[in-house]
């Protein structure tokens, strides 16, 4: 058996809205040597600093497109760490889990089934803090006080990509792609999918099978 905080190198995907940065949060919370990278994250990072790749990427990321392999792949396979990780948003296609399945060994993808019409609510009424990445809803995880980080007291943002005509680009593209790289891993025998309407009902089949899995 693996011990997850000492060598689990997974990755979580899911519909956009799916909760793969709450339940990523969970997961680093239990298992705090796994480090989350969000390949979501890592682009609007470019974004904001205005980056060749940032303005490339960037008419992409606001129609609701992937954007092309080749500009994705290389910046998150080089901030890969050596240890334990959670790998979230990437890959989205076959060439970018072939890519990544050349520079590193896959342990286990967990994968967030949840419906679409549960999810293009969410998608809405969702605030980030730009600088870590943590996410707030309205009514669902409230920051302390309205429209301020918890942490550090700054500012919460709308995701550009939140729109709901973008939403609905996105949800597409989702659907149009998911079945190929769902395939590829559950070739590998390493697809675990978790179902249902609520982070409520899904992270805790998530920890149990984290639990269950592998040695704490
Ligand atoms: P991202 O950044 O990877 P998406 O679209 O895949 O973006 P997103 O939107 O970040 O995924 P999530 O992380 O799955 O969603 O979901 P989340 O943020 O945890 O939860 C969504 C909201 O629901 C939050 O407000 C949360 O608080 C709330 N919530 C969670 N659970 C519940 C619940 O039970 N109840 C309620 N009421 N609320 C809940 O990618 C963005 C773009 O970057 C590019 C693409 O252009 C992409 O569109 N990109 C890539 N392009 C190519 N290849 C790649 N590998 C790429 N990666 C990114
Ligand atoms: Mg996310």
């Amino acid at each position: 058996k693996l011990t997850v905080a000492q060598q689990l190198r997974a990755i979580i995907m899911g519909a956009p809205g799916s909760g793969k940065g709450t339940i990523s949060a969970r997961i680093t919370k239990n298992y705090e040597k796994m480090a989350h990278r969000s390949s979501g994250d890592m682009l609007r990072a470019q974004v904001e600093k205005g980056s060749g790749v940032g303005k490339e990427a960037k008419n992409f990321m606001d129609g609701g497109q992937l954007v092309p392999d080749h500009l994705v792949t290389k910046i998150v396979i080089n901030e890969i760490p050596d240890g334990p990780f959670l790998l979230d948003g990437f890959p989205r296609t076959v060439v970018q889990a072939e890519e990544l399945g050349n520079a590193v060994e896959i342990d286990a993808v967990i994968d967030l089934d949840v419906p679409f019409d549960v999810i293009e609510e969410r998608l809405t009424s969702r605030w980030v803090h730009p600088g870590s990445g943590r996410v707030y809803n309205t009514g669902f995880s409230d920051p302390k006080v309205p429209g301020k980080d918890d942490v550090t007291g700054e500012d919460l943002i709308q995701r550009d990509d939140d729109k709901p005509e973008t939403v609905q680009a996105r949800l597409k593209v989702y659907e149009d792609t998911c079945g190929p790289l769902r395939e590829f891993y559950a070739k590998q025998g390493k697809l675990h999918t978790f179902s249902g309407n609520a982070t409520a009902i899904i992270w805790p089949q998530v920890e149990e099978f984290l639990k269950k899995a592998y040695k704490d």
